[in-house]
């Protein structure tokens, strides 16, 4: 079995995205409940997510979502970011919350508004150009309602082409990354329902087209490990948003339903070289917090990824090659599961301690006063984000 201390410098290099909307208030369909100190501003909101990777080291950029944070001076903002010791990350495009998309936006039959929809993605991509951002991602809320309502071919035959558009806007260093959800809020056909359909589009586009993976988005039961598996394989796994569900797109803490998942696919991650120094793979979460505080909501979910990551960077590889060489079916399974079942947190606590990090972060947040003095500080206003 490998040591905790044959692992802790790969631990080292661990970067996790934050949503900035994780902090703003969101909810479901019947009520988005207020909180103390919401952010009103995209500045408020980095100043939270710089929270989170102070506390834990772990979270050094902030993925932003256009129109909800969209600003005039894109460049200050990057600066107010640096200042706080976060930069900004991932443009996510938005078209699901404009009249205009009532029944699509990239695969709208009607050419005026499907070219508002890629106008729309032009406009991420300046923005990419002066914060400095790699990937622009797209996730699309187009779909079908009831059989007959879009001809399902027509649309993907026009999603391509806007893709196309899209895509040859980018620079040489940037990345389009395409996510998939297999259902809602279209509930009869999604038009990119499924890895293999976002796949497809990113091969015709080139090598800067990847797939995002939202852990959220499958079939209950699918064994996303080996989609990573087969991403990773095809060289198109771009990012990951993490989060976890019991029943649909809940977008809870990521690992609180299910940590063995977020272990087994940490270790496809690790073992198909995801997790390597050259990696270009971007571990995001994409959560909302409707009735939990949101700063140690996110705080909780990178040390939940941590703390997987851990664990599947203990497996020992060569063992278990070798117990799956000599067909070895309980042996091998036995060797992933002594990883899994190791208690980790006594030693992450300590590698924090050694780094300047509190070795308790929830602890150390409570602690801190920050959650009543935003709550005194931040009265009044309305809260930037989902709506706004
Ligand atoms: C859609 O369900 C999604 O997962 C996409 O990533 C959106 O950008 C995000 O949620 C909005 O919360
Ligand atoms: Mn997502
Ligand atoms: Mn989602």
């Amino acid at each position: 079995m490998t040591n905790f201390s044959d692992i802790s410098s790969e631990l080292g290099r661990q970067a996790i995205e934050l949503p900035s909307w994780a902090f703003g208030n969101s909810g479901t369909r019947f009520k988005v409940f207020g909180s103390e100190g919401t952010p009103r501003s995209v500045e408020e909101k980095l100043a939270d997510a710089a929270q989170v990777h102070a506390l834990t080291g772990l979270a050094p950029s902030v993925a932003l979502h256009i129109p909800w944070d969209r600003v005039d001076d894109f460049d200050k903002l990057g600066r107010v970011a640096e200042d706080l010791g976060v930069r900004l990350g991932t443009i996510n495009s938005n078209t699901f919350q404009d009249d205009d998309y009532r029944l699509g936006s990239l695969t709208h039959v009607d050419e005026r508004i499907r070219a508002k929809a890629v106008a729309h993605h032009l406009e991420c991509v300046d923005i990419m150009d002066v914060t400095g951002s790699r990937d622009l991602k797209i996730w699309l809320a187009d779909g079908t309602n009831y059989p007959g309502q879009g001809d399902l071919r027509g649309r993907q035959d026009r999603l391509a082409d806007s893709l196309r558009q899209i895509y040859e806007r980018l620079g040489d260093h940037q990345r389009l990354v395409l996510e998939y959800k297999f259902f809602e809020p279209a509930f009869y056909a999604t038009d990119v329902p499924d890895w293999g359909t976002s796949l497809l589009h990113c091969l015709a586009l080139g090598d800067r087209a990847m797939v995002c993976l939202d852990t959220g988005h499958h079939a209950p039961g699918t064994n996303i490990e080996f989609i990573v598996m087969q991403l990773l394989r095809a060289g198109r796994l771009g990012s990951f948003d993490f989060n976890s569900r019991f029943y649909a797109d809940d977008d809870l803490i990521v690992g609180a339903a299910d940590p063995f998942q977020l272990f087994r696919i940490l270790f496809e991650v690790i073992r198909g070289g995801g997790y390597d120094e050259d990696s270009e793979v971007a571990f995001m979460l994409d959560q909302c917090h409707n009735v939990e505080d949101k700063i140690p909501g996110q705080i909780r979910s990178v040390l939940n990824v941590q703390e997987m990551t851990a664990r599947a960077l203990l497996v020992d590889r060569v063992a278990l090659a070798e117990a799956e060489r000599l067909g070895d079916v309980l042996g091998a399974n036995g060797i992933l599961m002594d990883a899994f079942y190791t208690d980790v947190r006594a030693d992450l606590a300590q590698w924090r301690g050694d780094r300047g990090l509190p070795t308790d972060p929830m602890a150390a947040y409570i602690a801190s006063g920050y959650q009543d003095q935003i709550a005194a500080d931040r009265i009044g206003g309305t809260q930037a984000g989902w709506g706004a």
